[in-house]
């Protein structure tokens, strides 16, 4: 029992936990099937169930305006603020627009509306849904909405999300979620720092982490007393958001995923036919000063060569007739030389670089001061005198950075 005992306390310590930082229950009793944040303000947009508008609060839970609800009443439904500008349909979106989806009946459709006159600035019929759709969110980096469909469909239209164009309505890529064991009732997704999608359901305990591409990353556990979610909106960069449960209340949790790092690109094969792999460690902050190092394995041995970043965006050019591409949009920054280490003509070489080290010590560095909720694009350049271009690169890693 001791030893089991102590495996669970190490492994409380690997893994982030979600934490409860304090609930409210909205005014006028309501029902929340959908939460969104507005970081305009700090305040949530809360949809009741079957309700006729969607309505303000403040953190503290106090009632603060409310716009009339879109489309038909529903159950089946989600309320979001943009993260970004965008065109929907073909109006263009300033960020902060509140936006409905509504999942009721049918496809589902998404619209956007002033905030302050309550006013349908756009709308749009998506091609997805079968009166099911219950969460959805504007993915910032891929430029695309996600929407969520719960399991009353059945078969292969139960637990789906699909991939949306925003300016058409189609479905890009779709992929279903009950596959890793996922099942939506009442339920919704929001979008990482890093660009994955956060779900939570009423028929789930746990907020559950997958990528675009539907690979399920890890699930976390809620923390007691949290239960029967509807919707999901994080207020930030730093792991922090806001979940609502048709029974009546929002939570404020902590230690949700944030300023993850995602391998991109493809890396170069050296000479000796090393694939170059690059990954990260901790979190990029822009306040810590140490604490997320980059690493690169898998390189020539004894080779010198560098890391290098953007935070213009990422790239995917040949590198001459290399096997490499350079995965990071110009201007890049270079970091210091370092040399790979491990002997001549093996895999045995690798970098590191505490990527936080680097912008503390570097004020002048691309992209300083960096404040939060930037997002950088690294790779690892080094030489390579046979290769075509006398030198090679490795994949990319994109990474959210924190406060
Ligand atoms: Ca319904
Ligand atoms: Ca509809
Ligand atoms: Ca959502």
């Amino acid at each position: 029992m001791l030893r089991i005992a102590i495996c669970l306390s190490l492994s409380a310590v690997a893994h982030a936990q979600l934490t409860n930082l304090g609930s409210f229950n909205p005014l006028n009793n309501i029902d929340p099937c959908g939460v969104g944040f507005d970081p305009a303000t700090g305040n949530l947009w809360v949809y009741d169930c079957f309700g006729t508008s969607i309505a303000q609060y403040t953190p503290a839970g106090v009632f603060v305006s409310q716009v009339a609800r879109p489309g038909e009443s529903a159950d089946d439904c989600d309320v979001e603020l943009a993260p970004a500008g965008f065109v929907l349909n073909s109006t263009a979106i300033p960020e902060g627009t509140l936006l409905f989806i509504n999942g009721e009946s049918g496809v589902a459709e998404i619209y956007a509306i002033d905030k302050s006159s309550g006013a349908v600035l756009a709308s749009l019929t998506t091609s997805f849904g079968v009166s099911h759709v219950v969460g959805g969110a504007y993915h910032r980096t891929r430029g695309t909405f996600f929407l969520l469909q719960d399991k009353v469909p059945g078969g292969s239209a139960a637990n789906r999300i699909a991939e949306v164009h925003p300016q058409t309505g189609a479905v890009l890529n779709t992929f279903q979620v009950s596959s890793a064991g996922f099942i939506i009732n009442y339920g919704d997704l929001d979008i990482s720092p890093s660009g994955h999608l956060l779900l939570v359901s009423s028929d789930e305990s746990t907020v559950a982490e997958f990528t675009t591409a539907g690979a399920l990353v890890q699930e976390l556990a809620l923390p007691s007393g949290v239960s029967f979610l509807s919707g999901i909106a994080l207020d930030g960069v730093n792991g922090e958001g806001w979940v609502g449960s048709p029974n009546g209340l929002l939570w404020r949790l902590g230690g949700l995923p944030a300023c993850g790092a995602v391998a991109y690109c493809t890396a170069g094969t050296t000479t000796n036919g090393c694939l170059p792999s690059i990954s990260g460690t901790g979190a990029a902050s822009a306040s810590a000063g140490v604490g997320f190092t980059l690493n690169v394995a898998n390189l020539e041995g004894d080779k010198s060569g560098l890391f290098f970043y953007s935070v213009t965006g990422p790239l995917a050019t040949p590198w001459g007739s290399s096997s490499s591409f350079l995965c990071a949009a110009p201007p890049t920054q270079r970091t210091q030389a370092q040399n790979s280490g491990g002997a001549p003509n093996s895999c045995g070489g690798s970098f590191s670089l505490d990527w936080n080290q680097f912008i503390a010590a570097n004020p002048g560095a691309l992209g300083a001061p960096f404040t939060g909720g930037e997002t950088v694009y690294a790779q690892a350049w080094f030489r390579d005198p046979p290769s075509p271009k006398t030198t090679n690169l490795s994949n990319g890693l994109r990474f959210d950075v924190c406060p």
